[in-house]
């Protein structure tokens, strides 16, 4: 037998949703009756739109066929595709040749960190999606974890509260080789403005770091103003990767269908750019999304089903307002909801799993600790607008009729 990866044996705690789901199973076996309605992970519940489930299951289909068949994919990603997300997505900011096509945001993640490797120093923000430092922590480019801070040793946290504006303050951070970065914001669920992510983009530039930048909430923006991808800021193309994905755009949370830009000009200290090191990457430990759902993504960037997508989206935008809504009238302090599914309530006097718990307990609704997504998010809910709308209409009831 072997003994554990020592990079693993860092990772604090468990996995915040399976804690989350471990206590909301604990409650449904103490009230099997209880409705129990769930505002917490950030998982879609709108059906996929009929234009898209067409295209798949003919897509499927032709696999039955001689003509139809396809085996292992050519390239990285159906043309078609590419071509789609660097026209509609990007405005051809991007070439269809620098989309990647993959499986997800999460997994390609794993894979960038894999291939950066154990060498790179990190910054992150505090609060931020909790894979960000999982797959960092797992390659070794992090300490041990701080019992006392809530902190990965060696690791550079961008705290983004309320107090900041939710964007870190650039001059007092130090130089890190990657920055992690996500907007619109899980889980805040705030945006960043255009002065922000250029100051960004500066920063990255003048420090030479490689920006990892999480696009996959951009469909949630409804303000032309508010950037939905990092290239549209001037100097970006030199320092930033983007993941994007299909799990909010269209509802493939489970479907797994997402993308990763990699511009040409982005290089290694060398000069050497790092595209050729993806293409390894992705032709060896990934053999590239399944073509069947890739011609669903390819019918999502059709007039028909992006409109569709659109109108789910703002399904759930409408959603979110009820819930920012419900929570300022009831006396919390809530931010974001406006171009994201997440709001950010701050619960004054008790801690983030204390108030998930009461709030469980006495109305059988399940958010999310703020603190599960890092120290700066003690104190704080997030509550997820991705329920069907008649739970999040029945949650928000339920709510109002409790005192906080
Ligand atoms: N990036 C961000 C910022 C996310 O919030 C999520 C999902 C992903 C990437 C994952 O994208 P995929 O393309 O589907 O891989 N966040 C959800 C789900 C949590 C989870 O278990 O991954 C959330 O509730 O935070």
């Amino acid at each position: 037998m072997i003994d554990r990866n020592p990079h693993v044996e860092k990772l604090h705690a468990d996995y915040l949703f399976g804690e989350i789901a471990r206590r909301k199973s604990a409650l449904e076996q103490r009230c099997p009756d209880a409705w129990v309605i769930s505002l917490g992970v950030g998982d879609t519940t709108a059906p996929i739109a009929p234009v898209v489930a067409q295209a798949i299951g003919e897509a499927a289909a032709a696999m039955s066929t001689p003509e139809g068949y396809r085996g292992y994919n050519e390239g990285f990603g159906l043309p078609e595709l590419q071509q789609r997300i660097a026209s509609r997505l990007y405005e051809g900011r991007v070439s269809p040749d620098e989309v990647y096509i993959g499986d997800g945001a999460c997994p390609a993640l794993g894979r960038m960190q894999l291939l950066l490797g154990s060498g790179c120093s990190i910054a992150v923000p505090d609060p931020a999606y909790p894979n960000y430092l999982f797959a960092g922590v797992v390659v070794g480019q992090t300490g041990a974890f701080d019992e006392s801070t809530g902190h990965y040793q060696g690791v550079t946290y961008l705290k983004c509260t309320p107090e900041n504006g939710f964007f870190p303050d650039l001059a007092s951070t130090p130089r890190t080789d990657l920055i992690f970065f996500c907007s619109p914001n899980n889980p805040t669920g705030t945006a960043s403005s255009r002065e922000q992510l250029q100051q960004l983009v500066d920063f990255a530039r003048a420090n030479a770091s490689i920006l990892i930048f999480d696009a996959a909430y951009r469909d949630f923006v409804r303000d032309d103003a508010i950037p939905r991808s990092i290239y549209e800021l001037g100097g970006a193309r030199e320092v930033a990767i983007e993941l994007g994905s299909f799990s909010k755009l269209a509802g493939f949370t489970g479907t797994r269908l997402g993308w990763t830009i990699v511009p040409h000009e982005l290089t290694y200290r060398d000069g050497k750019p790092l595209y050729p090191d993806w293409e390894q990457m992705q032709i060896s430990f990934f053999d590239g999304a399944s073509n069947i759902i890739q011609h669903g993504g390819i019918a999502v960037l059709g007039d028909q089903g992006f409109e569709a997508c659109r109108t789910t989206i703002d399904g759930y935008l409408s959603r979110a307002a009820l819930i920012r809504e419900t929570l300022t009238t009831l006396g919390y302090e809530v931010y974001g909801g406006e171009h994201a599914p997440y709001l950010w309530a701050r619960v004054p006097g008790v801690s983030s799993w204390e108030a998930f718990d009461r709030i469980l307990e006495q109305t059988h609704v399940v958010t999310t600790p703020g603190v599960g997504f890092g120290p700066a998010g003690e104190g704080f809910l997030r509550f997820s607008a991705f329920a069907a709308d008649r739970d999040v209409s029945e949650a928000m009831k339920r709510l109002a009729t409790r005192t906080v």
